[in-house]
């Protein structure tokens, strides 16, 4: 068995909740927090058969898209050269980062 922590973006949850659900998968939804951009996603956790896997990673990238962000770089008061003043910058997003880790033990008691 895997334990698949997958980091997607709001807007792809609930597309991807209802797949996941309708192809029998079972999933904890966490809210969390992007430490680069600091605005939420969502951390999914899934405990998976290993041979379901393939099914899953398709399932995740059909339902997350990649997108861009543009955030405006911040540069410390004093430092900014001329035409150096925070242009914004563009980074892109997902479609959804995977982890995935071996499960020693899955008990329920
Ligand atoms: P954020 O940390 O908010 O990052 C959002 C996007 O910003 C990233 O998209 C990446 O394209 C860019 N980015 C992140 N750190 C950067 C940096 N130091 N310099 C330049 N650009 C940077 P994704 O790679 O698709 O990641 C989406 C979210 O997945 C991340 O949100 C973070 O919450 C999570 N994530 C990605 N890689 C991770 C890792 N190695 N460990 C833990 N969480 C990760
Ligand atoms: P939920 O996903 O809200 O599921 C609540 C209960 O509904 C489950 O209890 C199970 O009895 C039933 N259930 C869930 N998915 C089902 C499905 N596809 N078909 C039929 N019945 C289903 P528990 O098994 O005691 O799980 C309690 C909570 O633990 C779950 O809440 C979920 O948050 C988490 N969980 C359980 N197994 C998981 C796994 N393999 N991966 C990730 N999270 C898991």
């Amino acid at each position: 068995m895997k334990l698949v922590l997958a980091i997607v973006q709001d807007a792809d949850t609930p597309g991807l909740m209802r797949s996941l659900s309708e192809q029998g998968f079972e999933v904890t939804k966490l809210a969390s927090t992007g430490g680069f951009l600091r605005e939420g996603n969502t951390t999914l956790m899934i405990g998976v058969q290993d041979e379901r896997l393939p099914h899953l990673k398709t399932l995740v990238a059909q339902n997350c898209r990649s997108r861009s962000r543009l955030v405006t770089p911040s540069v410390p008061m004093g430092e900014q050269g001329e035409g150096l003043v925070s242009d914004p910058v563009e980074v892109p997003v997902g479609g959804a980062v995977m982890f995935v880790v071996e499960v020693a033990e899955f008990v329920r008691v």
